[in-house]
């Protein structure tokens, strides 16, 4: 792949499948067992609090005992050894592409391992289970939720993600479904910018339209054989 300097890589639940983390829409997934609305809205949270946070707590806990797989550990090392610019654009809420080495990583829909204060908007990174109320750690309130981006919210460091997108001679997706916007929108917004689009997924998303090239497959196959083609080439 000849003259590609600048590269985003967008991933979602289908990277951290293979850890063993569910993802959302695959069958047995998490919008199967919760209804989205109940567990990952603000007017969902305002209604019961409790179902929410144990929602949370519960993928807290289960982050705690999976470990990075073979497609995050290609992406830690094309981090590593990738001289032009890299943006890992993640939907995902896991630490998992951390855990394997990646720096250069944005969650653009939050993190499980960090609590957000609704009373003075204050971030803290945390571990500990949310239910029972634990107070802020900067004002004091009893008013901390997941430091998630729930549906309706606007999520995390969009400009910083267009402006990545505007620099970009590669568009990469991983693991995703296309169903989720903004992030759905990202390939025709990198293929209107000039950049080359590929899809990496078991199967076609709900964008695969948009992509020059789409590989079907398991991420942690396909991932290590693109980065050692793009590395190694
Ligand atoms: C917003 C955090 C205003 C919480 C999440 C335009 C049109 C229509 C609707 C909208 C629109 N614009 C906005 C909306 C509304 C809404 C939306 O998109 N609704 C959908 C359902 C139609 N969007 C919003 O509300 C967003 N906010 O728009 O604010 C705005 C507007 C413009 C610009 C700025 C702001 C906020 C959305 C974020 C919600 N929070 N997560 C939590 O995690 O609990 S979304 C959550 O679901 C994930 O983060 C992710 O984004 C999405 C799940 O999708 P995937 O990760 O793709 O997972 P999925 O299970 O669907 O697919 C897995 C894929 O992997 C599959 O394709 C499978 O084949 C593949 N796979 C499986 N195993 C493997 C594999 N691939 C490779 N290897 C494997 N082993």
């Amino acid at each position: 792949m000849t003259n590609i300097r600048n590269i985003v890589v967008l991933t979602g639940a289908g990277i951290s499948a293979e850890s063993g983390i569910d993802t959302f829409r695959d069958a047995g997934g998490l919008w199967e067992q919760h209804r989205v609305e109940d567990v990952a809205t603000p007017e969902g949270f305002a209604r019961d609090p409790e179902l929410v946070q144990r929602f949370y707590d519960a993928r807290r806990e289960a982050v705690r005992k999976v470990s990075p797989n073979a497609a995050h550990e290609a992406l830690a090392r094309l981090d590593a050894e990738w001289e032009g610019d890299l943006l890992i654009v993640t939907q995902n809420v896991d630490d998992l592409h951390e855990r394997a080495g990646a720096k250069r990583v944005l969650h653009m829909h939050g993190e499980l391992l960090s609590a957000l204060c609704s009373r003075c908007e204050a971030r803290h990174r945390w571990s500990a289970p949310l239910l029972g109320q634990p107070s802020c750690p900067g004002c004091g309130e009893q008013a901390l939720r997941p430091d998630v981006v729930w549906f309706g919210e606007m999520p995390y460091e969009m400009d910083r993600i267009y402006a990545a997108l505007h620099r970009a001679d590669l568009f990469v997706s991983i693991g995703t479904s296309g169903a989720v916007y903004p992030a759905a929108g990202f390939v025709r917004e990198a293929r209107e910018l000039g950049a080359r689009t590929l899809e990496l997924n078991l199967e076609r998303g709900e964008g695969s339209y948009w992509f020059d090239e789409s590989r079907q497959g398991k991420a942690g196959k396909l991932v290590p054989e693109w980065v050692s083609q793009i590395l190694d080439t």
